[in-house]
């Protein structure tokens, strides 16, 4: 007698093959392009603006339920793995998250959480990115499977590098990848990597990524967070306010935040500390397009562009030169003006 059972994306093939087949291979595949997931709102802080969470040893039960979504993952391939078309989780420590149907469920204390957590926030990232007209009316950006490698990293770092391609996120006090914006910030790495291979070879240079991987971070999120209507209960210009929590004491907890009063008379020679003056100008640029109407979208789509044609060794003013010839070609004079007094009260001429 032969039997055949159904897989979606293999078709029809005996009981008899699979038997011979490797053991994943004969893992039923959901074989459809979305699922569901369980994640945060960017992170819990930010949703629910209590800023006395605290990670309790990645306790299940240091953050309330509420601040948990049911969320749609997009673009996965069907194998039931965190694969999909901008995203890759590679590997972990722990178990790989694997659904016969998509279906990704899981609270902060198992390792599947950071998975789905990155999986869905790069996917979101990138929809973002692409939402914008790069891609399609500007070039592209970093479209493509975006390498993930989830809690290898012992420490309470993430990083990005270019060969492999790949993020890694760390597990240090509260896990990297329970917050969006760290998540998102590593992103915005990849995609500097991506528009201009080789960027980050100055200290300006290596300044303006960590200051636009902040940007990202917080404008992906607040984006996220009118799309899904989820609500944001700290200061927008905070960055990370949930993975902070475990390495400051201060209220509210913030990595760095994109309102600093730093200018160029503050640089200390470190990118972190100095991407503060970068970042300022950028919420600087973004508010002065929501004044003139603009909108924060145009804001972004105008940063991002302007980045294609930065050299890998830029400096601030040679970078804010280019950002301001994409205003004024993209969104007119009051636009560039906007630009232009953003850099200049940081002590950067364009
Ligand atoms: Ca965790
Ligand atoms: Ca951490
Ligand atoms: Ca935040
Ligand atoms: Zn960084």
């Amino acid at each position: 007698m032969t039997r055949t059972i159904w897989i979606p994306v293999g078709g029809l093939v005996s009981l008899a093959l699979l038997a011979a087949a490797p053991a994943d291979a004969a893992k039923p595949k959901p074989g459809t392009s979305t699922g569901t997931g369980s994640v945060f709102k960017v992170n819990p802080v930010q949703s629910s603006g209590n800023e006395s969470l605290t990670d309790q040893k990645d306790s299940a039960t240091a953050v309330p339920a509420g601040e948990y979504a049911t969320v749609q993952l997009r673009n996965l391939d069907g194998s039931g793995t965190l694969t999909g078309k901008w995203v890759r989780v590679q590997s972990s420590t722990g178990t790989p998250a694997y659904s016969a149907t998509n279906t990704f469920v899981y609270d902060r204390s198992a390792d599947q959480f950071e998975q789905v957590m990155a999986y869905f926030w790069i996917n979101q990232a990138q929809e973002y990115i692409q939402s914008l007209g790069f891609g399609s009316t500007l070039p592209p950006v970093n479209k493509q499977q975006q390498l993930v490698k989830v809690d290898q990293y012992g420490g309470d770092n993430s990083y990005q590098t270019d060969k492999p391609f790949r993020i890694r996120y760390g597990k240090g006090g509260v896990d990297d990848a329970e917050d969006a914006e760290v998540i998102v910030h590593e992103y915005g790495h990849a995609v500097h990597a991506a528009q201009v291979p080789g960027f980050g070879a100055s200290e300006e240079a290596g300044s303006i990524g960590e200051a636009f991987g902040d940007y990202l971070g917080v404008t992906v999120g607040l984006d996220a967070d009118q799309q899904y209507g989820w609500p944001v209960r700290t200061d927008p210009p905070c960055v990370a306010d949930w993975d902070s929590v475990s390495y400051t004491s201060t209220v509210p907890h913030c990595l760095r935040r994109l309102d600093s009063n730093l200018t160029v008379a503050d640089k200390s020679g470190e990118v972190h500390h100095d991407g503060m003056i970068w970042s300022r100008a950028l919420w600087d640029i973004r508010n002065g397009y929501v004044a003139l109407g603009l909108g924060t979208r145009r804001a972004d789509t105008t940063i991002i562009d302007a980045q294609f044609s930065f050299a890998p060794d830029t400096s601030f003013d040679a970078a804010a030169h280019a950002t301001y010839v994409t205003a004024q070609a993209r969104d007119g004079a009051a636009a560039a003006q906007v630009v232009k007094n953003a850099f200049a009260a940081r002590g950067i001429s364009v």
